[in-house]
This record gives structure tokens, C-alpha cells and sequence, in this order.
């Protein structure tokens, strides 16, 4: 290659890794929200879409792979499935590290939960029940749900005061 090609050359590989590194990024960091904001994680974490939160719409939460829970649960008649992303999952995308998390939801009801039931029990934040989306009105857009019928254990008021519906804020402490 003569030195005038070459230079073409590395030239045009450097607009190249210009136009990609972005996206590259983009493709190990959140994306932003686009839509409304349905689900705000602050505190202790370390990926961030905006100052001082993980923000997500309901495009991006729904984007997430999908965990399911098969159980009957308190609020609804008969057994219901309830899916949506992991617990679990949504921590590790904004890489959580803490003790406890404090729960918030649309009517300011708070309760605080221990991370150690994310290994124990593997709770769902479910958007849809039995297919069908979750609105403001049905409890949604998020309920965090317990396998129930799983492990008795979890039907005490302990793992229903824990089961968030309208949940929209994440602490992580
Ligand atoms: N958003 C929200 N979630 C909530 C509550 C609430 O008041 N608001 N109550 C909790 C408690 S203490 C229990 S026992 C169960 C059932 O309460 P509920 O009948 O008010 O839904 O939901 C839990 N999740
Ligand atoms: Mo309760």
C-alpha cells in the first residue's frame, strides 16, 4: 500500500471506530427513557441514565427478559401468572450494591426489603397479569410478586407488605 493509500486508509478506520465507539458504549450502558418515566432506581448503584438515577420507561422495562411466577396471591381471585422482569435482573442492570432496598409506590405507601429475598425467593416485578398489562388502575405499572404457592412460608403479612403494587421508586441502601 503506498503511504498516501495507507493514510486513506487508517483514515477512514479511525471515522469508522469514531462512528462505533458510541454505540458500543451505548450497548453496555442504559438507554434513556424515550416514553414516560414508569421506574426510578437511586441510591447505591452504578449504572445511571440520568444525575443520580437509572430511569426507565415502559419500552425499556419491557425490553427485559421476562421471569414468570404461576401463583394465587391475595389481591386477585384464583391462580394468575404474573410476568415481567426479575427482581434480580433489574438490580444487576443498574449493578445494586446494598443491604436493603426501600420500596415506593404511586400512593407513597414504602416498605423496605431486605436484598437477600432477591436470592431467596426470586420475586417477579410483574407488568402483565395473565398477558394482559398492568395499569395505574389494575395496580400497575409494577407489582412485585412472590412464587406464593411455591414456599407457604411466604403468605404472612411479612412477604404481602413486601408485595408492592404501584410501584414506581427503587432505594437501594
Ligand atoms: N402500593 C401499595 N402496595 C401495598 C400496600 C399499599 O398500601 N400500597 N399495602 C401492602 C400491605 S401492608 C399488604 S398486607 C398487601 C395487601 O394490602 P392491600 O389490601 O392494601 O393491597 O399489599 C401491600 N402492598
Ligand atoms: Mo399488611
Amino acid at each position: 500500500m503506498s503511504t498516501c493509500r495507507w493514510r486513506l486508509f487508517s483514515r477512514s478506520g479511525l471515522f469508522l471506530l469514531a462512528a462505533v465507539l458510541p454505540w458500543l458504549s451505548q450497548a453496555q450502558s442504559l438507554a434513556k427513557p424515550e416514553g414516560p418515566v414508569i421506574l426510578t432506581i437511586s441510591g447505591n448503584i452504578t449504572h445511571k441514565n440520568s444525575a443520580n438515577a437509572a430511569v426507565f420507561d415502559a419500552a425499556m422495562v419491557d425490553a427485559l427478559a421476562v421471569s414468570q411466577v404461576k401463583t394465587s396471591a391475595f389481591w386477585r381471585k384464583g391462580l394468575r401468572t404474573f410476568t415481567g422482569p426479575s427482581l434480580q435482573s433489574v438490580l444487576a442492570l443498574v449493578g445494586a450494591k446494598g443491604q436493603s432496598l426501600r420500596l415506593i409506590a404511586l400512593d407513597n405507601y414504602e416498605v423496605r426489603v431486605p436484598v437477600q429475598d432477591v436470592t431467596q425467593f426470586n420475586p417477579v416485578l410483574a407488568r402483565k397479569i395473565d398477558g394482559v398489562s398492568l395499569k395505574v388502575k389494575d395496580q400497575g405499572p409494577l407489582f412485585l410478586i412472590y412464587p406464593f404457592d411455591d414456599l407457604p412460608e411466604l403468605k404472612s403479612d411479612v412477604y404481602y407488605s413486601r408485595s408492592v403494587w404501584h410501584l414506581t421508586q427503587m432505594v437501594v441502601e
